[in-house]
């Protein structure tokens, strides 16, 4: 029996753990990390993600931190009906890892900057959010180019490498006004995913976290913020 504590705020990040949890129809209890009051960097935390960030999970005393650790080992441990994810051995699972991995090493690290130039940075660097805003866009292409010869990433099932990149995806019009009308087949992979019910109820998660309105306008704000600054690049 699962015993699953998630830790966590309302991020994309977060909402990639929520909705893998929701998906596979585990029950577990959410501790809201509160990242604007720096939470994540408290001791009683850090012994849970030494890395000070969220999302983390406990699973009994088993603590699991890196979103991609714990999307891989839920999938392991939990979903060996294959529901949303193929099994280790298949060329399927490779794919999915492929896809999984484009995820955790290019389009979570690359958006997570652009998220951070264009919104929480104290000084305004052009040269470092065209450079993330690109690259985003890019792997946008490079991810749209693979939803027009195939319905899901890893093949014909939706699978953990959809809802890891689905969680950033989904957060880019709100956090960095992109409009992803530019890719239709990413923006018709985005709608198909949107619709499902454990998607809609992960990306609530955490009760009590921002909703979507309160986190738009926070988001509004930040970007007002930076663009009110002047560029401070030495070149
Ligand atoms: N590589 C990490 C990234 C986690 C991450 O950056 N989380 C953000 C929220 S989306 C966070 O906690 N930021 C606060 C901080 O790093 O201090 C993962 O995939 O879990």
């Amino acid at each position: 029996m699962a015993d699953i504590t998630l830790y966590t705020f309302s991020t994309p990040n977060g909402t990639k753990a929520s909705i893998i949890l929701e998906e596979l129809c585990l029950p577990y209890k959410t501790v809201l990390v509160n990242i604007a009051k720096n939470e994540q960097k408290q001791d009683w935390y850090l012994k849970i993600n030494p890395n000070g960030a969220i999302p983390a999970i406990l699973d009994g005393n088993r603590r699991v931190f890196e979103s991609g650790a714990i999307i891989l080992y839920l999938a392991q441990k939990y979903d060996a009906e294959g529901k949303i994810s193929y099994a280790p051995g298949t060329p399927e699972y490779t794919e999915q890892l492929s896809w999984l991995m484009f995820h955790m090493g290019g389009v979570g690290p690359m958006q997570g900057q652009a998220h951070y130039f264009c919104i929480f940075s104290n000084v305004k660097s052009e040269y470092a959010i065209e450079r993330y805003l690109n690259e985003t866009k890019r792997l946008y292409s490079i991810l749209d180019s693979r939803l027009k010869e195939s319905p899901y990433l890893a093949g014909d099932k939706y699978t953990i490498a959809d809802i890891a990149n689905f969680s950033f995806v989904h957060a880019a019009s709100a956090f960095l006004e992109i409009d992803i009308s530019e890719w239709p087949a990413l923006k018709r992979w985005v709608e198909r995913i949107g619709q499902r019910e454990a998607v809609k109820k992960g990306l609530a998660v955490p009760a009590g976290g921002m909703g979507p309105e309160v986190a738009a306008e926070f988001l509004r704000k930040g970007r007002e913020r930076i663009n009110a600054m002047a560029n401070t690049d030495r070149y």
